[in-house]
Order: structure tokens, then sequence, then C-alpha cells
């Protein structure tokens, strides 16, 4: 067996949660804090057999991959003019170990 620990946003975190739920994967969410950004990201912890973890890193991937979004600028304008600057920034992307599990128990 092993546990499957996913940093990832926390805007992605709900459609990974619905599609492991809906393959019948157990999983848990914690909220988490990155060390470098300071801001909130998620966990998801998962426990399974070891044939089914190439399943959910497949569903992580699918579910949080790295994008590219426009943002627009916050550079204050004048407010009769439709501001033209945007940015772009990457969002999602999931951070994955593969853990081996020792024992497993539900007492
Ligand atoms: P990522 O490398 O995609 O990491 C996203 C989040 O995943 C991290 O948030 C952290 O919470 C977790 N994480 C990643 N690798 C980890 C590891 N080996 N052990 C434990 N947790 C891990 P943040 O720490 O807030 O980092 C956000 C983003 O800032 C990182 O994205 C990376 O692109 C950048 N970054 C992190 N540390 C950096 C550093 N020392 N110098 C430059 N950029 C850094």
């Amino acid at each position: 067996m092993k546990l499957v620990l996913a940093i990832m946003s926390k805007e992605d975190s709900g459609v990974v949660m619905n599609a492991l739920t809906e393959e019948k994967i157990q999983v848990t969410k914690l909220a988490t804090t990155g060390g470098f950004l300071k801001s909130g990201n998620t966990t998801l912890i998962t426990g399974v057999e070891d044939s089914k973890v190439k399943k959910v890193i497949d569903i992580i991937s699918k579910c949080s991959s790295k994008r590219t979004q426009v943002m627009p600028s916050t550079m204050p304008m004048d407010m009769s003019v439709i501001n033209p600057l945007t940015f772009e920034v990457t969002v999602g992307g999931a951070t994955i170990f593969v853990l081996n599990v020792e024992q497993y128990e539900k007492v």
C-alpha cells in the first residue's frame, strides 16, 4: 500500500477530490501553507493499493495541470479608459510524494 501526498492550489483541489471520489478512492483534504509564498494551498492525502497509484497520479495531473491565466493589471487607470494592461501567470500544477505504508488499520 502507498500513501500519496499531493500539494496543489485550493482551486484545483475540489475537482481532484470529486474525480478521486468518483473512482471510489478515499481522500482527505488538509489546509496547508507553502513555506516560500506563505500563502494557502491544499494537501490531499490518499491511501491506495500499489496498483492504483498510477490512476491517482493521472487524475491529479489531469485535474490540476499547469496552465497560464491572463490577469488584469492592478495598475490604477482613469475609470473611463478600459485597462489594456494584462499579465500572464502560471496556475495549477501539483507536487506529489508517494510513500510506502508500513501498516494500515481501521479500529
Ligand atoms: P512549487 O515548486 O510548485 O511548490 C508549490 C508548493 O508545494 C510549495 O509552496 C510547497 O507548499 C509545496 N512543496 C513543493 N515542493 C516541496 C517539497 N520538496 N517539500 C515540501 N513541500 C513542497 P511554496 O513553498 O509557497 O512555493 C511556491 C512556489 O514558489 C514553488 O512552486 C516554486 O515555484 C517557488 N519556490 C519555492 N521555494 C523557492 C525558493 N527557495 N526559491 C525560489 N522559488 C521558490
